[in-house]
């Protein structure tokens, strides 16, 4: 009798709610209810653990960079040193010398820069090296323009130069490298344009600052001119 009893204790413990300790240990896992377990026995002091792999992160520095950036901050601060010192040089180059542009040896107005490239090479090609370099090839529209650039040929020791005048879309009309028509100023040469050999359609600048039209196959040195305003 006392054997029965006892075998249905067990049905009826097996039976009730919870009373699988197998399934309740599955059930806290799979809540991920994670509860502090028993305080073991003290026991002997561990090693000092070794140095945290993530730190928090930092407070936002003055740049706006977080603190861990700190080679970035370190190459910033030497571009800044940097600039100090090339404003520092540009500002002595500016104030100890005439001018930017006599140190460069080019010439300049208040809206253009001239310079002399002493290459030889066709029409053509002295346009493109001036576009190249951001510019046209120089485009004596006055007085004023056109004597600067007399006075540059001449202070090279240049005999003459390409010009940006040419008449290679119709005959005996000249129009600037820009496409710009002929104003009323003008620079030629007695007898010019006079189209010799039926081949003339380019245009240089002698040192006195006449013009003359030549043929375009022709090489020589030539003047380029840039506006301050694209440079
Ligand atoms: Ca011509
Ligand atoms: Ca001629």
């Amino acid at each position: 009798m006392k054997q029965r009893l006892a075998l249905i204790g067990l049905a009826f413990l097996w039976l009730l709610p919870g009373g699988h300790p197998q399934q309740t240990a599955e059930d806290a896992c799979s809540l991920h209810i994670l509860v502090p377990g028993l305080k073991g026995a003290v026991g002997d002091k561990g090693q000092k653990g070794g140095v945290g792999r993530h730190g928090k992160v930092g407070p936002i520095g003055s740049k706006g960079i977080p603190c861990e950036c700190s080679q970035l901050r370190k190459a910033i601060g030497e571009m800044d040193n940097q600039v100090t010192q090339l404003t520092t040089e540009l500002k002595f180059i500016k104030n100890a010398l005439p001018s930017p542009a006599a140190v460069a040896g080019v010439r300049e107005t208040d809206s253009k820069i001239y310079l002399l490239v002493k290459e030889e090479k066709r029409y053509v090609d002295a346009q493109l090296s001036c576009q190249g370099r951001g510019g046209a090839l120089g485009m004596p529209k006055d007085e004023a323009a056109n004597g600067l650039m007399a006075a540059y040929i001449a202070q090279a020791g240049l005999a003459r130069v390409f010009i940006g005048i040419n008449d290679l879309e119709r005959e005996g009309t000249f129009v600037y490298a820009d496409r710009s028509p002929m104003q009323t100023f003008s620079k030629w040469r007695s007898g010019e344009p006079n189209n010799a050999y039926d081949e003339e359609d380019c245009v240089e600048m002698v040192a006195s600052g006449g013009w003359n039209d030549v043929a375009c196959h022709v090489t020589m040195h030539f003047l380029c001119e840039f506006d301050k305003e694209h440079v």
